[in-house]
């Protein structure tokens, strides 16, 4: 599995999954709102999880959990290029996490190394061409419209096989509008136009997305999602799941099978555990090639 784990063109090769961790600079994130809202502590969050074992950070400035509404522009671009800036200035390795293409030149401009666009260059026109023009690795995520009505669009007769076809059209387009093929990172886009059930069928299909999709680096960003916080309440339908703070466990659980199933990299909000998740899977591919 490791040798045939996809690499994307532009980035260090990491010989097992990598881990992306998050810094979230908004005041209303499902997961850590609130938490790093002012530069300082955010950049401060992004080195702590690089000493936790982040092989890259992820920073965003605008809320996508259910029903959030957008933030307008210079509100994002306020909270997202000083963090960028600073993390990159101390030699992180650096993903903006934005459907705005002016906050994607911005935070290039300031050193980030990739862009991070959950609507897969679909909500702002401006984001391919600008992402072909740079040569930078781009996220493509699965997406079914803005996260205000998302969950109406949560409709699927077999989650897998649209996934991968929406995926694949929404990849098709990027690279149709220049971006190089060996850049693109694929992202089933978890919780985002998905009930819990859809997620964990992702989950199990992992092998099957990767097929689906040719083989490219798959990014997994299942970190303290609903799903998690639903499988943890058990089988009482009116069980309170946990706070998304407590489904780290739950997280690193994902993390273990996403490296397991080839994924190029999870995405999470604590990093240590999925850090040692990701090297335990890297130790069982070895010894099973023995
Ligand atoms: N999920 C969130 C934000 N950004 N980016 C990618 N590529 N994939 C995701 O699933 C994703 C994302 C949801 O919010 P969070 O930052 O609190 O996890």
């Amino acid at each position: 599995m490791s040798n045939s784990r996809a690499q994307v063109t532009g980035l260090p090769r990491w010989d097992r999954c990598a881990v992306m961790g998050v810094v979230n600079v908004t005041p209303d994130s499902f997961s850590d709102g609130g938490r790093w809202f002012d530069a300082e502590s955010a950049v401060k969050r992004g080195l702590d999880l690089v000493a936790q074992g982040a092989d890259l950070v992820d920073v965003g400035g605008e809320s996508t959990r259910p029903g959030a509404t957008r933030v307008d522009e210079a509100e994002e671009l306020r909270r997202v290029v000083p963090v960028v800036r600073e993390l990159a200035a101390e030699g992180v390795i650096v993903s903006v996490d934005t459907m705005r293409a002016s906050v994607a030149e911005r935070s290039l401009a300031v050193g980030a190394r990739l862009v991070n666009d959950v609507s897969g260059g679909r909500a702002d026109p401006g984001m391919v061409p600008l992402v072909a023009e740079a040569t930078v690795p781009f996220v493509v995520m699965h997406w079914r419209g803005q996260s205000i009505d998302m969950n109406e669009r949560a409709v699927y007769a077999d989650v897998v096989g649209e996934v991968v076809d929406e995926l694949r059209r929404a990849i098709d387009a990027a690279v149709a509008g220049g971006i190089d093929p060996g850049r693109v990172i694929a992202d089933p886009g978890l919780g985002f136009a998905k009930r819990a059930e859809h997620d964990l069928a992702l989950v199990a299909a992992m092998d099957r997305l990767l097929a689906g999709l040719g083989g490219r680096p798959l990014l997994i960003a299942a970190s303290r999602k609903r799903f998690l916080g639903r499988v943890l309440a058990g089988d009482d339908p009116d069980a309170a799941p946990p706070p998304a703070r407590e489904r780290d466990a739950a997280t690193a659980a994902v993390s273990a099978l996403a490296a397991r199933a080839g994924a190029w990299a999870v995405r999470v909000h604590e990093v240590r555990a999925s850090a040692d998740a990701v090297r335990v899977a890297r130790a069982v591919e070895e010894a099973a090639v023995r």
